[in-house]
Parts: structure tokens; sequence; C-alpha cells
């Protein structure tokens, strides 16, 4: 997104064929109806992003960490033949996943790699099953758009209701709770930038205080707030600096009483959501299980000089968004949803470790269920290579692009994109990046250490394998890695 790199990757992805996945950073590169864009992956994904993913046998990641929730905690990628290809300007991330790390930047890199690949088209057969699954979750989303539960509606209709009231070129906002899952799945974004979620920290707050600063940032795009009641609660100020300045901002405020996130995670390892209701304490339980406290987030945001709007039902909904539209100043529409009418997750597991020793038997089937699905983690390790001795690197040469071959032999690959750091005037392209590859001659004496994420500690590699050596290039930045080198 950065690199603005929408251009090139739609043709890369057009002329090969090959599926596309979006991690939160990235949503919006690809307009959601591109017939490569298999939208959203990893913990939070679809089910042809994820199903794509655990069987590809190459996967070329654009600008992504491969954080915990784009990799499902390392088990999004299950093909035990699969490589990767990590096109970033950051160092540490290109390493990743014994990654062939392609530092550049991402549209250079696509533009380039799409010429490199000239002729080259993935199977008729994969062709075929990316835009099946892509029509079944065309399906599945207007399923969820349109269920007509309640009231208390249902948080995807909320969802479905602001994407069709948004304009192509208008921003949809959002940091924390169950909304950034949902949004990742559901909000069907039609220009890049029309999706700005605040998932490096998914700090509860950000929401309306980020949304000021993206309606300063291009005031002529409606800028659509999606907030829950309980980061509301954290931080509604900013709605009077919007009204200070101006900057007219429709806040959509989900009201479920407590946290519908947490409270889910919570029941997911045995706990029973404790703590996660707004609820009075009650002296008889000695718990948080009273009436709903009776908080009036409608009165709250006309009390800091919002347009406030209530919203029952799925029409009344409809009509609010269509006022604010013709609003001036900022609309707070405040919707009741129900808290456990969840969008399902699919085809992926995250790891929330559960407690190993408890009375309570519900933890217990959890932490059995947890050790089970822990299995399919995979540890493949991030490559660092110890700076060569001067001998060494004077028998660096360059290697041949892999890259092509790669890409060419694969039958399933895929592409992550998510958002790598603008090019940069001084940035080297792909053929003119110094691929370095030491001599056989040399490769007697340099020595790689792997990092393995799961323990949190270094084991050193003595005897590299050749197809790791033919990849690996001298780290420069490599002692400011909290790596033991040898
Ligand atoms: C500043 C901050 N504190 C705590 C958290 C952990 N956390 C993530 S979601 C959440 C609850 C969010 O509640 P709400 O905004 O009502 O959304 P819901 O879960 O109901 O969708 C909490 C406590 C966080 N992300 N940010
Ligand atoms: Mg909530």
């Amino acid at each position: 997104m950065y690199s603005q790199a929408s251009e090139a990757l739609d043709q890369f992805a057009r002329r090969t064929g090959i599926p596309v996945t979006e991690t939160q950073a990235d949503k919006g590169s690809l307009p959601y109806d591109h017939p490569q864009n298999l939208g959203a992956v990893g913990v939070t994904g679809t089910p042809g992003a994820n199903i794509l993913a655990r069987d590809a046998d190459l996967v070329i990641a654009v600008g992504t960490r491969l954080s915990d929730f784009t990799t499902a905690s390392k088990t999004a990628f299950q093909n035990p033949k699969v490589r990767f290809i990590n096109i970033t300007v950051t160092e540490m991330d290109a390493s990743k996943h014994t990654g062939l790390p392609l530092a550049a930047d991402a549209r250079v890199a696509l533009l380039e790699l799409a010429a490199a690949l000239e002729g080259y088209r993935v199977s008729d057969e994969y062709s075929a099953s990316i835009s099946l699954f892509k029509q079944r979750w065309e399906e599945e989303t207007d399923r969820l758009f349109n269920l007509r539960h309640g009231p208390p509606i249902s948080q995807g209709e909320v969802i479905g209701a602001v994407n069709r009231s948004s304009r192509p070129q208008d921003v949809v906002v959002c940091a924390a709770g169950s909304l950034p899952g949902d949004l990742h799945k559901l909000w069907r974004t039609r220009q890049p930038g029309g999706y700005h979620l605040e998932y490096g920290y998914s700090s509860m707050g950000y929401e309306i205080a980020g949304g000021l600063g993206v309606k300063i940032a291009d005031p002529s795009r409606e800028v659509y707030v999606m907030v829950g009641d309980g980061s509301y609660l954290m931080m509604s100020s900013e709605i009077v600096t919007s009204i200070q300045e101006g900057c007219k901002l429709t806040i959509i405020l989900l009201d479920n009483h407590g946290f519908s996130s947490i409270g889910g995670l919570s029941q997911s390892i045995g706990s029973n959501g404790f703590g996660t209701d707004y609820r009075y304490r009650r002296p008889e339980s000695g718990q948080l299980d009273g009436d709903v406290l009776p908080v009036d987030f409608a009165l709250n945001a006309a009390g800091l000089g919002a347009r406030a709007i209530r919203a029952v039902t799925r029409e009344d909904l409809e009509r609010a968004l269509e006022e604010a539209r013709g609003e001036s100043r900022t609309t707070v529409i405040v919707v009741e949803v129900d808290k456990e009418m969840r969008v399902p997750g699919y085809e992926s597991w995250w790891d929330v470790a559960v407690a190993e020793v408890s009375e309570m038997e519900s933890v217990q089937r959890a932490r059995a269920q947890y050790e089970k699905a822990r299995e399919k983690e995979r540890d493949l390790p991030s490559i660092l290579l110890r700076r060569p001795s001067a001998n060494a690197q004077t028998a660096l040469r360059r290697a041949p692009e892999p890259f092509v071959p790669w890409v060419r032999n694969s039958c399933l690959a895929l592409v992550i994109a998510a958002t790598p750091a603008p090019a940069r005037t001084t940035f080297p392209t792909i053929t003119s990046f110094r691929w370095q590859r030491e001599s056989s001659r040399a490769g007697q004496s340099m020595e790689t250490s792997t990092t393995s994420p799961r323990s949190r500690s270094c084991q050193v590699v003595k005897s590299t394998p050749p197809e790791l050596m033919s990849m690996v290039r001298p780290l420069p930045t490599l002692s400011s890695f909290p790596c033991r080198t040898l």
C-alpha cells in the first residue's frame, strides 16, 4: 500500500494467475472483486485464502512481517515442501521462514518480476479453484450481511449496511475488539486506502482519534469509524476536536454491553468469558453477573456535541446512515448488536495458551485440544548469516536469480500482500540487486545460525545445506539482532 504497488500487483496477479491474499495492513490494494483476490488470510482469513495457503508450495510474501495472525501462529502453511520468497525492505522479515530474501521495494519488484515471468501462468485447475473459492466467499459474505437476526441485530449485518452505504472512495476506520477480524473477512474494499485498520497494536481508543487523522488527510472522503462500546469508553473525547475543527466523522458505535472479542476468546479456553460483560457486581454472588450497566451512549455522544442517532433494526440503521451522509457535523449512530452472534473463523487457528493446571473441567478439555492443535505449528526458522570473513567476502559473487525458476516450477503459488515501505530512490531494483552467494570454497568457511521462534532460543547450525547457502546473503546489521552468532 505505502509502495503504491496496487497496479503492479494487479498486473502481476492477472498475468500469472497467482492468487493474492491480504493482511490487515494491505486490504484494499486490490479491489475485493479482482479475479485473483482471495481476501483475508490467517487467523481472520477467508476459507479460500487459508486453504490455498495450507497447500501452497510457494508463498510470495510482499511486505508482510509474516506475523502471528498472518501465519495463524505458524500453522497456516502445511505443505511439507513449501518455500517462501520474501519481498520486503526490512531485512529481518526478509529472512523469515527460511525464505528467499528479496530486499526490494514492492512496486519495483512486482513490475520486474512480472516481466521476468512473461509467458508463465498457473494451471487451469488452479485457476478454476480460485474462482470457485471466490464465488463461495461472496455467497458467504451475502449470507452474513443478510442474517436478519434479532434485534439486537448481528455485527455482520451492521458491517454489510455500512459497506453498502459507503462510496468506493470512502474509508472505514477501526482498531480493536471483534470488529477488526470481521472487517478483515467481510469488508468489500473497492479502492486502495478505503480500509484503515490499526492492527499493529490493535489499540482500543484509536478509532475516533485515528478517524480524525484520516479525515484531515483527505476531507473529500467520508470517514466511517466503526467502534465497539469498550473502545468508545476508552477514548471518545476526540469527537469534540472533530466538531471544533469541522472534520465530520460518521461513527457507528456497536453496543454489545461488553467485550465480545475477549469474551469469545475466554470461552474458547474454557474460562467462560469471565469479567467481559458490562454488568453490575451482584452482592449475592460476588460476581459481575447482575443487570447490564445502563450506559446511554447516544446521550454521551450528544453531550460531546455530536449528532446522535439510535438504531435498533436494520432498517433504522440504513435510515440513520442515509441521514448521516447529509449531515455536516460528526454523527454517532448507536446500534445494539448481539454479543454472541459472531462471525465464525474459517480454516484457521490462533495460539492462545490455555492454563496447564486448572480445577475447571472446561479448561482441562480446552488444554487437551490446545496441545493437539499446537502440533500443527511448523518451525520454519529464520536464516541469519554471520558476517563473512574478509576472505569469504571477496569470494562472494552474484547468484543467478532463483525467483523465476521457483515460480515456474511451482504448482500452487500464492501471494501474501502487506505494507512495505515506499520506494526509495537509493533502493536497488531486483535486477541490479547484488545477490550474493559464496563460492563453494567460501561455503566451507561460512556458517549460518537459525533462530527458533517457538523456543525463543538460538541454535547454531554449522553445516549449512547447500540449497540454503545459495539463497542467503550476509545481513549487514546482524549485530542488532537478538541472536548469538558464531
Ligand atoms: C488499549 C487496549 N487495552 C486492551 C486491549 C485488549 N482488548 C482487545 S479487544 C478488547 C475488548 C474490546 O471491546 P469492544 O470495543 O466493546 O469490542 P468487542 O470485543 O465487544 O467487539 C480488549 C480489552 C486492547 N486491544 N487495547
Ligand atoms: Mg463491545
